[in-house]
């Protein structure tokens, strides 16, 4: 019989990739999706024939435990969250409630559908999980590179809440014998990414000035460092995470630093204009306090999970120049077309 998995946050980038590769490992997959008619599935409209859906939301405990009783599981991926860093200092308890305390409710809901406790551990028999750490919990890091062992300090209501959900998931492992695991992912990005991160965009601004749309792109602190990686190969890390004898938190990152600055640069270049002509700092994008370098050591992903990523971060820059490229220039010429009176 296929394995089972659900997905939260399936309409997400993240999801999107993860949902792909289960697909071709043979998976039946499951995603929860909340809201009436959930609007936001464009990511994986290719898709939807092939998926299933189940109604639930992280902010409602009940909808959880109906979904992994009905879906019945063997493994969840918990990758719903709410992702952007600066809504967070917008909207610090619903971002607490949803990465923190969505992380409980979903442990939760696994625990009560195992009938995992004390007295009857499931260890491995039970429903894997997975949880959607990230590298925003180094934030004012203590060393360089970051591993498992590097202490964390956040730097955003975002980073502290997902600080909790690392440490949830880990003591749910300690307390009750579940296999529930962290990935401790740095940054991702793909053509997919959400509009409002630095390399989308950076990648649309550029795509739209090449076609003459518009001339500037207001950005905020270039000097950020960051590891940057493509979103496909990381999800198959979170898949391998789940595939081991022993639950354990991995790293996954590149383990090299590029700042905001190169990423503008290598956008730029690829479409032949200079930077320097288009980019403007608008001090009001500098965040209140800034995560100033990440950097990963991957070092214990490699050698347990034999993972390693097959896109270096100037041909992800590129790949996703190309896809703006593409995808502005279908609109321009319609816009153009519309205008013309001849659609
Ligand atoms: P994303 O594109 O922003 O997707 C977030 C997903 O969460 C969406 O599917 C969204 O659903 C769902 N969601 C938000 N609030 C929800 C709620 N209350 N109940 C149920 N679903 C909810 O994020 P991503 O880049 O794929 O990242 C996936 C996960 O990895 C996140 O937890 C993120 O914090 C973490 N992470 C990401 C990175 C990265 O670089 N991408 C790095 C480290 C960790 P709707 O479509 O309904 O809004
Ligand atoms: O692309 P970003 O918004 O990503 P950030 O804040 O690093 O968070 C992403 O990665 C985390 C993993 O470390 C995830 F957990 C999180 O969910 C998300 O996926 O910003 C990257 C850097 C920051 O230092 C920011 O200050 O780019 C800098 N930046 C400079 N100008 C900008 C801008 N960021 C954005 N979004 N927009 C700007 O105009």
């Amino acid at each position: 019989m296929a394995k089972r998995a659900l997905i939260t946050g399936i309409t997400g980038q993240d999801g999107s990739y993860l949902a792909e590769h289960l697909l071709a490992e043979g998976y039946q997959v499951w995603g929860l999706v909340r809201g009436q008619a959930n609007p936001r599935k464009s990511r994986i409209s290719r898709l939807v024939s092939e998926l299933h859906f189940v109604e639930g939301d992280l902010m409602d405990q009940v909808s959880l435990v109906s979904a992994v009783d009905f879906v019945q599981p063997d493994e969840v991926y918990n990758l719903a969250a709410i992702s952007f860093v600066p809504m967070s200092w917008q909207q610090p308890e619903l971002t607490t409630e949803v990465n923190g305390m969505g992380v409980l409710r979903v442990l939760e809901a696994v625990r009560m559908v195992c009938g995992l406790d004390k007295s009857r551990p499931t260890g491995g028999g039970g429903i894997r999980f997975y949880q959607a750490s990230s590298s925003e919990m180094y934030g004012k890091v203590a060393e360089t590179p970051q591993n498992e062992q590097t202490i964390f300090h956040p730097r955003s209501p975002y980073g502290v809440a997902k600080t909790y959900g690392h440490f949830i998931t880990k003591n749910y492992r300690e307390s009750f014998g579940m296999f529930g695991v962290s990935g401790i992912l740095f940054n991702h990005e793909s053509p997919r990414r959400g509009a409002e991160f630095v390399t989308r965009k950076i990648t649309m601004a550029v795509a739209e000035i090449k076609l003459g749309m518009r001339e500037k792109l207001y950005l905020g602190n270039l000097d950020a460092v960051r590891d940057w990686g493509f979103a496909g190969d990381y999800v198959r890390a979170m898949h391998l995470m789940l595939q081991q004898d022993t639950a354990t938190d991995y790293v996954v990152g590149t383990g090299r630093m590029h700042s905001v600055r190169d990423a503008v640069q290598i956008a730029f270049d690829a479409v032949d204009l200079n930077w320097r002509d288009h980019v403007v700092v608008d001090p009001a994008l500098v965040r209140p306090a800034e995560v100033e370098t990440l950097c990963a050591d991957p070092e214990k992903a490699r050698a347990e999970l034999g993972w390693k990523q097959s896109v270096d971060f100037e041909e992800l820059m590129r790949m996703m120049v190309e896809a703006d490229l593409r995808k502005a220039s279908n609109e321009h010429k319609y816009s153009e077309l519309m205008l013309a009176g001849s659609w």
